[in-house]
């Protein structure tokens, strides 16, 4: 609707890792309904792991969003995504006993654990508000993307996955994705040339963390 931000210029100038975390095999093979069980059981189990460390680090940014933004409004679009991680967790949980994943029992693996460190370093206060709200977005906005792509046309998405996929692939979830990308965009349009050249490069490493996330389905176990 607007015009061109600084946001899709860095996913133009990384377009091919943009789409490996987007478009990656796992997301593919649930479009098109060749998913192998075991792998989205793997994906759900560490997919819990992560959003319970994913909680941490959005309330961090809540209270940012709370003394550091100039807007209002920044606050309460956070506070709807850790609403939604609510009921995301109560989801997950449902979900493994529908599929019988034993979350007390899954171990996170590296690529999950490395992921979790970099949001614990994200944390830190000398981390600028426009770097945080950049990798915010970037870490919703590769969900949205990649599970509203399973929905599209012509999907052949299992009916027992189009409740994973319609979680983040809905159509309140992609404009919550680009509330948090205009808020990002307007912090940096104000941000110091470090910051800005730290955004860029924290978007990148999120883009990293999802491929190597999503490849752990691989796995199987
Ligand atoms: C790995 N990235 C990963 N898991 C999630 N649940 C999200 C992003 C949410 O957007």
């Amino acid at each position: 609707s607007e015009k061109k931000g600084v946001i899709d210029t860095w996913i133009d100038k990384h377009r091919s890792l943009y789409a490996a975390a987007t478009r990656h095999d796992f997301v593919v093979s649930i479009r098109d309904g060749s998913v192998d069980l075991s792998s989205f059981k793997t994906w759900l189990g560490q997919d819990y792991l992560f959003v319970r460390g994913f909680v941490p680090f959005v309330a961090n940014v809540l209270i940012r969003a709370g003394k550091e933004s100039g807007e209002t409004s920044d606050m309460e679009v956070v506070l709807g995504g850790l609403a939604s991680l609510n009921d995301e967790i109560e989801w997950f949980k449902s979900e493994g006993s529908k599929w019988g994943v034993d979350f007390s029992t899954v171990v996170a693996q590296k690529a999950n654990q490395e992921y979790s460190r970099f949001l614990e370093a994200l944390m830190s206060s000398e981390v600028e508000y426009s770097v945080v709200m950049t990798a915010f977005w970037a870490i919703e906005a590769v969900y949205q993307e990649s599970f509203a792509h399973c929905l599209g046309d012509g999907n052949k998405t299992p009916a027992e996955l189009i409740g994973a996929c319609n979680r983040w692939g809905n159509d309140g979830f992609r404009q919550y994705c680009l509330s948090v990308k205009n808020i990002a965009e307007r912090c940096l349009e104000n941000a110091s040339r470090d910051a800005f050249v730290e955004a860029e490069n924290v978007l990148v490493r999120v883009l990293e963390h999802e491929v190597a996330f999503w490849e752990m389905s691989r796995g199987g176990q």
